[in-house]
């Protein structure tokens, strides 16, 4: 049953599931999955608080994989992230786990253990070059210069989005219920590195891959999903849109923003934080949308008290509805690629000290 506060809040809301504005909104419309997920990230900022997130979070850690329960973000401060994120990336070729070996009927298990327990999901992509097969770090083709003219391109491209709009409609709670969740395709676009990237797509073209994403999820009736836009760091904001697919396509206006060169980086990412973020939450607010540090985080943690000392100040006094840092590696596969401590790290105390202090949200 879903509660009529919620619903209360998702219809009074200014910020509606699926790219709808407020005057689009009428009471009489069926308030959908995302309309709950987004009244709730709302409440929460309104109460001056935020998600935290983590990639993978029980899938594995530094010195574990697939232990039930297990998490490192739980380890260390005895709570699980409000925010689990995950990535698709090989569904579009129907593959039985995704590209760092997580099996998708693990994600959808653990996407449906985060839910009941009341926190939130959030969705990323990193699908194959759908011309050279390499992967989403393949620039060496940009298959969007041809999308419009190459049939068998695009049908390409059709399916692999209908593909992933699938695996979304699926995720179901244990009564059968649709699960929503944040879906955050195409991100970190301003930067060249991925092949529907600055580098390999005019603006139009990028824009026109957005539309194209949301009319296939529509087509299926996708009803679950929450819509992030998520460029990467050093932008104008007239940069930040030209690239924008627009209010209707969007319901969170996202950054991705990493901190390089450890204690070096400390000044650098502070001002990227502080020249973009506020600009995307001034826009967000104006369009009655929500914003997130869609992506972050201190590689290896070589700044013990990041948490406290960096990221807590360079975040401070933003409305943000969620912060999400990247995954915790396998040591024996990338020994420095974590972003959350683990037990033992140094940080430990400054991860605890953060969660106790900063409005992050965590869940039992
Ligand atoms: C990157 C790294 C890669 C990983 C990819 C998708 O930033 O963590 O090792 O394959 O994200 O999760």
């Amino acid at each position: 049953m879903k509660s009529t506060l919620i619903i209360a809040a998702a219809v009074a809301l200014t910020a509606c599931g699926s790219g709808k504005t407020s005057t689009e909104t009428s009471t009489s419309e069926t308030v959908t999955p995302a309309d709950e997920l987004i009244a709730r990230m709302d409440s929460v900022v309104k109460s001056g608080q935020f998600y935290f997130g983590h990639h993978d979070d029980t899938a594995y850690g530094h010195t574990w994989r697939y232990v039930p329960g297990n998490s490192d973000v739980k380890a260390v401060t005895g709570k699980y992230p409000g925010l689990m994120n995950w990535d698709l990336g090989l569904i579009e070729v129907d593959s039985a786990r995704n590209l760092d070996g997580v099996p998708f009927e693990f994600i959808a298990a653990e996407i449906s253990a985060q839910n009941e327990r009341g926190g939130v999901n959030a969705i990323s992509w990193h699908p194959l070059n759908p011309q050279s097969r390499g992967n989403s770090w393949d620039v060496s083709t940009a298959p969007l210069h041809s999308l419009a003219t190459d049939s068998a391109l695009s049908d390409t491209i059709d399916l692999w989005i209908g593909r992933a709009a699938e695996f979304i409609a699926s995720l179901k709670d244990s009564e059968g219920r649709s699960i929503p969740v944040i879906f955050r395709p195409w991100h970190e676009n301003s930067g060249s590195w991925f092949w529907w990237g600055a580098g390999s797509s005019t603006p139009e073209e990028y824009i026109a891959l957005w539309h194209r994403t949301r009319e296939i999820f529509d087509s299926k009736g996708v009803d679950n999903v929450v819509w992030a836009y998520s460029p990467d760091k050093d932008l104008t904001r007239e940069q930040y849109f030209a690239t924008y697919p627009g209010d209707e396509y969007v319901d969170i206006l996202g950054t991705d923003i990493y901190h390089f060169d450890g204690e070096n980086g400390v000044g650098q990412y502070t001002d990227r934080v502080k020249a973009q973020m506020p600009f995307v939450v001034e826009e967000a607010q104006k369009r009655g949308k929500l914003a997130a540090l869609t992506e972050t985080g201190c590689e290896g943690l070589p700044v013990t008290d990041w948490y406290t000392r960096v990221l807590m100040p360079a975040i401070d006094g933003l409305p943000l509805a969620y912060v999400c840092v990247w995954r915790n590696a396998i040591e024996s596969e990338k020994p420095q690629h974590f972003y959350v401590p683990y037990p033992g790290h140094p940080s430990e105390n400054d991860f605890r000290k953060f969660a106790e202090t900063s409005g992050a949200v965590f869940i039992k």
